[in-house]
């Protein structure tokens, strides 16, 4: 409930058209350990967010991690929204799939559209530790990442076809791990960042294409323990990376599936 009321808040909607004031971290944080609060939707229905104007934010508490080894968690500082999960489970290097999260979007302006979270290492000071979990978006037309040179990978495995733009390209294979479409995808920051980059020391960008509206599946599952996420977002070129980031945009409404 008290999700909903965060979720449709005219306060919020307020935030979001505005723009300018303060963040709204720590609005909702719930004392450690207390119980996520549910979302409004029936137990068979899944809550979607809307893409409106090429942006889509998700609150990464959102997904149904209950029987995840996904923990939730509010005794981290800085997280957004409801709290962040981090990754408990196995180190999972070579096996996506471990610990599924589904998240549902409506995309309503088909296009291209960067994806990116907000997430931290939250065990030791090693930059390169407990910084990465697994990430496909299995429904949209063309999935892949690309460096700001124009250079292009798609997941090892991945059955969705490529772009044009590599056409040229000898070697499309990201450096690393990765199987069934699904992108090893890391950060590199103890603390808090907006970084998910996909190729092992030759980080490049992650972008989906939708071409028609419709709802699609964002998938991200366990991979490195320590691992923890709070909150991504899908945007379009519309938007650069620090105005699609900023602390003064709200999530998005949903709508339950
Ligand atoms: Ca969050």
């Amino acid at each position: 409930m008290k999700r909903f009321i965060l979720l449709f808040s005219p306060f919020l909607i307020i935030l979001f058209i505005s723009s300018c004031s303060k963040d709204d971290d720590g609005d909702d944080q719930l004392p450690s350990g207390s119980n996520p609060p549910t979302l409004d939707c029936p137990d068979d229905g899944n809550p979607v967010f809307i893409e409106d104007s090429g942006f889509v934010k998700v609150d990464f508490t959102s997904a149904d991690f209950t029987v995840t080894d996904w923990s939730f968690q509010t005794n981290i500082p800085g997280y957004s929204g409801n709290g962040l999960l981090v990754w408990n489970g196995p180190n999972s290097m070579g096996n996506p799939g471990n610990g599924l999260l589904t998240f549902k979007v409506q995309i309503n302006t088909p296009g291209t559209y960067r994806f990116l979270w907000r997430s931290k290492i939250t065990i030791g000071n090693n930059n390169t530790e407990h910084n990465d979990s697994w990430l496909r978006i299995p429904d949209a037309a063309h999935f892949f990442g690309m460096k700001n040179n124009g250079h292009i990978v798609y997941p090892k495995g991945t059955e969705l076809p490529p772009i044009s733009e590599s056409s040229e390209q000898t070697d499309t294979e990201p450096n690393g791990s990765g199987r069934d479409g699904w992108f090893k995808a890391y950060m590199n920051n103890v603390d808090w960042k907006w970084q998910t980059s996909t190729s092992d020391h030759d980080a490049h960008n992650i972008f989906a294409v939708f071409t028609q509206p419709g709802i699609y599946t964002i998938e991200v599952s366990g991979r490195s323990q320590g691992h923890g996420i709070d909150t991504f977002v899908l945007f379009n070129e519309d938007y650069s990376q620090n105005e699609a980031t900023a602390d003064e945009i709200g999530f998005s409404e949903t709508e339950c599936e």
